[in-house]
């Protein structure tokens, strides 16, 4: 079986990084996450990203480099992550979130975040330090 991807979005602007707290399912609900969702046939990650924080928070971005590596999530699916910058706009919470907030590099501890998004954000806020 090939395993569906979702992706994640790992979003810098002005030195800090976006962290969305999740509104649905009932038990993801409160937990925070990177934002981001299912890649569609015929999508690339990349597109996908893209298309997924553009439904989900209103802002266009370009999609920068893949964080290394990848985590299971339920069954049949895998998570991957990018990093990505602002190009336009500014991220509400339109689509199964219901708060945003940016961290800064010694916030990367301050919110729950989701057990499979622990890798990444980790190597996301030691970007955030040295980059
Ligand atoms: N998921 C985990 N971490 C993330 C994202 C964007 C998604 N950073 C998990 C939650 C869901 C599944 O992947 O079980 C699909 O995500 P979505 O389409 O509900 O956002
Ligand atoms: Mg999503």
């Amino acid at each position: 079986m090939t395993e569906r991807l979702v992706v994640g979005g790992a979003l810098f602007h002005r030195g800090r990084l976006l962290a969305a707290r999740r509104s649905s399912p009932p038990e993801l609900a409160g937990r925070w996450e990177l934002p981001g969702g299912k890649c569609e046939p015929g999508e690339t990650p990349e597109q996908a990203l893209v298309r997924e924080l553009r439904e989900e928070l209103g802002v266009e971005i370009e999609p920068v480099e893949r964080i290394p590596g990848q985590w299971p999530l339920k069954p049949g699916y895998v998570f991957q992550v990018w990093t990505a910058r602002l190009l336009s706009g500014e991220p509400r919470p339109l689509e199964d979130h219901d708060e945003l907030r940016w961290l800064g590099p010694e916030d990367g501890d301050t919110v729950d975040w989701l057990d499979q998004d622990r890798p990444a954000v980790a190597e996301a806020v030691r970007l955030l330090r040295t980059t």
